[in-house]
């Protein structure tokens, strides 16, 4: 039985959707989108699920014994944490931690499947490893993550989380999957933002297309990025299931498909759109985040594909039919919403 926390989120409905498993969620994304005002183009509604907090996973891990937890359950916007870090990160490593002890206090062998981000290492100006790595300083060779530079306080969140899994790993003989992704694209079965504050910067762009309003590139528009199809994450995180490590194992997985700019991003919405009558503009406006927007990028990812991922990658058909499946919402899009509204300093 698999265990799935934060599953009234984007990606945990869409998992929920093409496999079995308990959903379990404690609906503070619903909570602070009503708070914010904030409305996704759409809602659908949810399955049934279990109305609980990580915090307290506790007696369920021990009722249920999971053959693995999917753990989703996490603030997962890098702008909302920048106007609440303290809440962002106790909540984040707040539930990590829980759901570390219950695993080892009632289920030692099940295996934490964990979403990490690849927003935890920057960019660095090197080729980003995947998982450990051989660190080298004199004559002398060890195994190493490689070094954090989040670019959030969300993100830093994650770099929390994945040294309180590691540890926990060795400490406790727990199995763990650290998933490290790119940000996801896709309309989905569950709800789709496309606001300044929870929109990824792809869905954000495909919604700006179709409301006529100009693509907001931050900035010059070089931040370059990992990326994956939401139909990739549901199928790479049941892979990760698959493929659960030994005991007291740590791997760590670079989670995307392909990766690329802002500017890249922008161009292939403003071609596609423009081919199906959209007419898109493309507009730079002052970036709010503190990040390099000109810079080297590259990492590896081939453990998905070795475990049998084939990537759905980003082409223009691919955008004309998101673009037209987004369009039957064109009603629901509030103009206000686009711009972003949080700045890093
Ligand atoms: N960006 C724009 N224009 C926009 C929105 C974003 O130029 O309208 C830029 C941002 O400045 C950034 C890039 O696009 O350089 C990506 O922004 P994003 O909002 O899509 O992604 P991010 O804040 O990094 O976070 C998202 C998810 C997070 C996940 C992360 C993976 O919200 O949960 O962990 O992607 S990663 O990008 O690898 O950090």
């Amino acid at each position: 039985m698999i265990l799935v926390l934060g599953a009234d989120g984007y990606l945990a409905a869409e998992y929920l959707s093409e496999y079995d498993g308990v959903g379990v969620d404690n609906f503070s994304k619903r909570r602070i989108l009503e708070t914010h005002n904030i409305k996704p183009l759409y809602t659908h509604d949810s399955r049934p699920m279990k109305v609980m907090d990580v915090k307290s996973i506790g007696p369920l891990i021990r009722e249920l014994k999971p053959a693995a937890v999917i753990h989703l359950g996490e603030i997962a916007s890098a702008p909302y944490s920048m106007e609440h870090p303290n809440y962002t990160i106790r909540n984040n490593l707040g539930g990590t931690l829980a759901l570390i002890h219950a695993v080892k206090d009632f289920s030692p062998q099940t295996h934490i499947v964990k979403l990490g981000t690849l927003g935890q290492f920057g960019t660095p100006g090197v080729k980003i490893p995947e998982g450990l790595f051989d660190l080298t300083i004199e004559d002398r060779t060890t195994k190493a993550l490689f070094p954090k530079s989040p670019y959030s306080w969300y993100h830093l969140s994650k770099v929390f989380d994945t040294e309180a899994l590691m540890f926990a790993s060795k400490l406790y003989g727990l199995r763990v999957t650290d998933l490290q992704q790119g940000f996801v694209y896709g309309s989905t079965n569950s709800r789709f933002c496309y606001d300044g504050v929870w929109g990824t910067v792809l869905n954000r762009f495909l919604v700006q297309a179709i409301a006529g309003h100009p693509l907001t590139v931050y900035g010059e528009g070089g931040q370059t990025r990992g990326m994956i199809n939401i139909k990739d994450t549901v199928k790479c995180l049941n892979l990760a299931v698959e493929n659960p490590p030994k005991e007291g194992e740590y791997k760590s997985i670079n989670q995307l498909t392909e990766f690329m700019s802002v500017k890249q991003l922008a161009n292939l919405v403003k071609e596609a759109g423009d081919e199906i009558g959209l007419k898109v503009k493309i507009e730079s406006i002052p970036n709010p985040r503190v990040e390099k927007e000109s810079h080297f990028y590259d990492l590896e990812y081939k453990t998905m594909k070795d475990y049998g991922l084939k990537p759905v990658l980003l082409t223009k058909s691919i955008l004309q039919e998101q673009l037209e499946l987004l369009m039957q919402y064109k009603q629901n899009i509030i103009i206000d919403q686009i711009l972003p509204r949080v700045a890093w300093r």
